[in-house]
């Protein structure tokens, strides 16, 4: 906390010489804005000490970093090393390397990392949710022993390739074909198009989804690019976006690429195998939502105590203000208790892919929102990319649309609460 910024703004705020928020009635405990409902509460002592363990790193090795990063469209490979040593990347796996700790604790390491930047979030999630997930759930054993140490420990980067350049929201669709090769038996071979695709320019290993020309059905396969011929693998990089500009971004473009059939998942055909990987990931982002708006809130927060308009008073003073702040951190401790209760329930076995897409699409949506509110309390100071929320706000608008864009999840929703499917 900032105790010089509370010094200065202290006579506006209580005779006591503290903001009123701070001042605890008898009989009740003391509010806690960065905290308002006491969900730290809900977390055990372990899965409390992880969360600090990733606060650490994230805000002495991942903050210093982010601005050039994110100014220069570049991804520093080394930090998924990082995590890697630290433990956090798959987190949520027993053995192969990772650490095997509960679904909220793992959501707590992705709130505290996209309170940094949803960028960097992003190289984390595709690794661990989607890249291991698929190879831990689906792969064979040779497949995990071989992959996932090395995905665990950051030494091998992976992306997941769903989205084609015809089809983002409807996956079944897609156009990515795998046929037997027509002389080499036990090779698949792999054409088409993905795009748009987290880590695809750096990924080792290619979670590639395709339909196989001999059945029509979805499979998934594990592409290592160092068994790819020359010409049959390209991953180019897609430069200049407007956002999630301190991840790395690009496509995946496959020419006949040869697959031997034992990196083929055997267990599950159709969109079940992708959706399984994203429900964890999209769990995830609810929890990542409410990293970045709660950095908002933390920056706006400040800035009103400092700035001064009108009779020297603090921004902070005005009521217009405040509820810009309230209405923040209330979204914020909403959202971070809704993502709790659906890990929690996941881990007990009782949590349903819909509850997922509620809280994918609530926190995402009011992370949003709330951004785009509180970066007007920064003026025109707010476009000074020092200000950071800017880059919260240009992010955010991604994490709503990838992994399920939020009317994409209404329409789950619709449909689970009424038995009507509205996609087709
Ligand atoms: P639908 O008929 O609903 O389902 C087809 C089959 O899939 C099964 N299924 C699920 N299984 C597990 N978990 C889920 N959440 C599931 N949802 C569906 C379902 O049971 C069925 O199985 P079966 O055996 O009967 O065939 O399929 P649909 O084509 O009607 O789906 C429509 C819709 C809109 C729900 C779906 O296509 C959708 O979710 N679209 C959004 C696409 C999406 O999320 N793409 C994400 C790409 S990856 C990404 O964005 C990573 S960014 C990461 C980062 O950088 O952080
Ligand atoms: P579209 O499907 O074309 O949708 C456009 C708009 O139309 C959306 O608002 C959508 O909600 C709406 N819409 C579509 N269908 C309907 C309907 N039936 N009813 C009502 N509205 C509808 N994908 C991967 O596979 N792997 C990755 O690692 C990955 N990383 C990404 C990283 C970034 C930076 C970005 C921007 C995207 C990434 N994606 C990735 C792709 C992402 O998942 C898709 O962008 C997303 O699923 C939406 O697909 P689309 O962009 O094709 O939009």
């Amino acid at each position: 906390m900032n105790t010089s910024v509370l010094r200065t703004a202290s006579r506006h705020l209580s005779k006591a010489g503290r903001p009123r928020s701070l001042r605890t009635v008898r009989g009740y405990a003391t509010f806690n804005w960065e905290d308002p409902l006491a969900a730290s509460e809900l977390y055990t002592e372990e899965e409390l000490a992880i969360q600090e363990t990733a606060r650490q790193y994230c805000q002495e090795q991942l903050q210093p970093r982010v601005l050039d990063a994110y100014r220069h469209e570049n991804y520093d490979r080394r930090i998924l090393e990082e995590m890697g040593e630290l433990g956090l990347l798959g987190a949520t796996i027993e053995g192969y390397g990772c650490a095997g700790v509960s679904t909220v604790a793992s959501g707590l390491i992705t709130k505290e990392v996209e309170r940094v930047d949803s960028g960097y979030r992003s190289g984390m999630s595709v690794q661990s949710s989607l890249a291991m997930t698929a190879i831990h759930e689906f792969g064979t054993e040779e497949l995990k022993e071989r992959l996932l140490p090395g995905l665990a420990k950051g030494k091998l980067a992976g992306c997941f390739g769903l989205t084609e350049p015809n089809h983002g929201s409807d996956p079944g669709a897609m156009e990515t074909v795998a046929r037997e090769h027509p002389t080499k038996k036990g090779t698949y071979l792999l054409s088409g198009a993905k795009t748009w695709i987290t880590n695809s320019p750096i990924a080792d290993v290619l979670v590639v989804w395709a339909k196989l020309e001999s059945t029509g059905k979805i499979h998934g396969f594990a592409v290592e690019r160092d068994q790819c011929p020359a010409g049959t693998l390209e991953t180019p990089a897609i430069k200049n976006k407007t956002a999630l500009r301190a991840s790395i971004t690009g496509m995946i473009q496959l020419d006949d690429c040869p697959v031997p059939a034992e990196n083929m998942f055997p267990e599950v055909q159709g969109l079940t195998g992708p959706f399984t990987c994203l429900n964890s990931a999209r769990l995830g982002i609810a929890f990542g939502a409410m990293g970045a708006l709660e950095d908002c809130l933390s920056r706006a927060r400040t800035y009103a105590l400092e700035r001064k308009q009108f009779k020297g008073n603090p921004l902070a003073k005005y009521q217009l203000i405040q509820k810009k702040l309230a209405d923040a951190a209330t979204d914020a401790t909403y959202g971070t208790l809704a993502a709790t209760q659906v890990a929690r329930l996941k881990d007990a076995g009782k949590a349903t892919p819909e509850m997922i897409s509620l809280v994918k699409r609530q926190n995402c949506d009011r992370a949003l929102a709330n951004s785009r509110i509180l970066q007007e309390v920064f003026g025109g100071n707010a476009t000074s990319d020092e200000y950071h929320i800017g880059r919260h706000v240009a992010n955010l608008f991604v994490v709503q649309t990838y992994e399920g864009q939020s009317d994409i999840h209404a329409l789950i929703l619709g449909r689970a609460i009424t038995g009507v499917q509205a996609f087709v």
